[in-house]
């Protein structure tokens, strides 16, 4: 079963994405999600000048061969470039070995643990009341879990806002936009969301947060502890991630969950983390850890320290990640919860699937592999456009994180 041909696709229904399709010599396709928000031709280039000249004759079923061959192989190792091209070469891999034996591809990774995967849907708006409202109307759909996220007076552009209903799509065309940020507002403002949710609903369903790493560790242990009267089911990125001892601090002060890990791309970036018990849940999804052979090392090892997995699913990994993540949700015996936002009807369109939603879960298809392909010549419609994340400043004009 050798690979004849390795395609990158770069389309942007919507939004962009970069998605590898690999054909084996006896006809057999796979599908891989490599795109990487805002730096989608850097993975693009990556893997048509780098990876794929080493691809072509390869056996296609030598999985962990070819990962450890495009990781250990190439000396410069890690990275979210590197990373998301060899997962998307590892999922497209996997999809056709589920192919191959006829199943499913929860069925190679040992089978199902569970019957439903429970998601979590991102409400928001400019006002507490809006969101408020917000929530209302995911719990009406079924939603079991909901991420709650509100402008905040005194900033611009506040982080977790989106214009576009079920969606929070923070990229934008043209270069990036600047938005201004203000901790001490946010900080007096988001426990009054939090007060404002659990008093209209009460807490009969979970209620997430995403502070998408902008607060210092103390701030963070801080707002952790403020918020405990409300329960929440994680608190995500209070700090920024990379800096792994910080979570300590955070750690020491407050029982509020942490969940962390959407930037990371290696089990390295999260050792510490796990192997301390620092964090409870880890968002590292298939396409930027490495693709599911790396994913699964990494949730090995969350599930022996306790660690359940909180896999990142917002709309900027395209719904061949989905349907990756959710095979690898149905699996592992330490799923925590996965996030979920509804992709647009054009990029539904240029990716047929056979996941679906209702009553709070998501349920992967049944068919051979990962159960979603991509459309070429509907991909050919939605040309490349370039787009950036926003930056983020204070007031004084110093950059802050985003
Ligand atoms: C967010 C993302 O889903 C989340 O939790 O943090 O929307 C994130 O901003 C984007 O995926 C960045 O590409
Ligand atoms: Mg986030």
């Amino acid at each position: 079963m050798r690979i004849a041909e390795v395609k990158v696709i770069v389309t942007s229904p919507g939004r962009n994405f970069v998605t590898v399709k690999i054909t084996t010599e006896d006809g057999l396709t796979g599908v891989g999600d490599a795109t990487l928000n805002g730096r989608e031709l850097a993975v693009a280039t990556y893997l048509t000048e780098h990876v794929r000249p080493l691809l072509l004759g390869r056996d296609a079923r030598r999985i962990e061969d070819t990962w450890q061959y495009l990781y250990r192989g190439a000396y410069w190792r890690r990275g979210p470039v590197t990373m998301t091209a060899i997962a998307g070469i590892d999922t497209a891999l996997w999809d056709i070995k589920a192919k191959a034996a006829g199943v499913p591809l929860y069925e190679l990774l040992g089978g199902r643990s569970r019957d439903r995967i429970l998601v979590y849907g991102h409400a928001q708006g400019a006002t507490i009341d809006e969101t408020v409202a917000d929530v209302g109307r995911f719990l009406d759909r079924g939603y079991r879990a909901v991420r709650a996220q509100t402008a905040v007076p005194g900033t611009q552009g506040t982080y977790g806002i989106g214009s576009d209903g079920d969606r929070y799509e923070p990229a934008s065309s043209g270069l990036p936009e600047e938005t201004l940020w203000s901790t001490a507002d946010y900080l007096a403002h988001a426990p009054t969301l939090f007060a404002a949710v659990r008093d209209k609903y009460g807490f009969d369903f979970h209620l997430l947060h995403d502070v998408h790493h902008r607060l210092t560790p103390i701030e963070a242990a801080g707002l952790g502890k403020a918020v405990e009267p409300y329960r929440l089911f994680c608190l995500e990125d209070p700090t920024p991630a990379e800096d792994q001892s910080a979570f300590r601090l955070v750690r020491q002060h407050t029982t509020t969950p942490i969940a962390t890990g959407e930037v990371f791309n290696s089990i390295f970036d999260c050792q510490q983390l796990i192997t301390e018990r620092l964090i409870d849940y880890i968002r590292a999804t298939v396409t930027h850890a490495g693709g599911i052979t790396h994913l699964r090392r990494i949730l090995a090892l969350a599930e022996l320290y306790g660690v359940r997995s909180g896999s990142h699913g917002a709309t900027d990994l395209s719904p061949v990640c989905l349907a990756a993540a959710l095979h690898v949700d149905t699996a592992i015996p330490n799923f925590g919860i996965q996030e979920y936002m509804p992709h647009t009807a054009d990029t539904d369109r240029v990716f047929p699937h056979g996941y679906r939603f209702s009553g709070g879960y998501l349920y992967p298809g049944e068919e051979p592999g990962l159960g979603v392909d991509i459309d070429e010549d509907a991909a050919a419609e939605y040309p490349y456009e370039p787009a950036y994340l926003p930056v983020a400043r204070l007031h004084d004009g110093s950059m802050h994180d985003w």
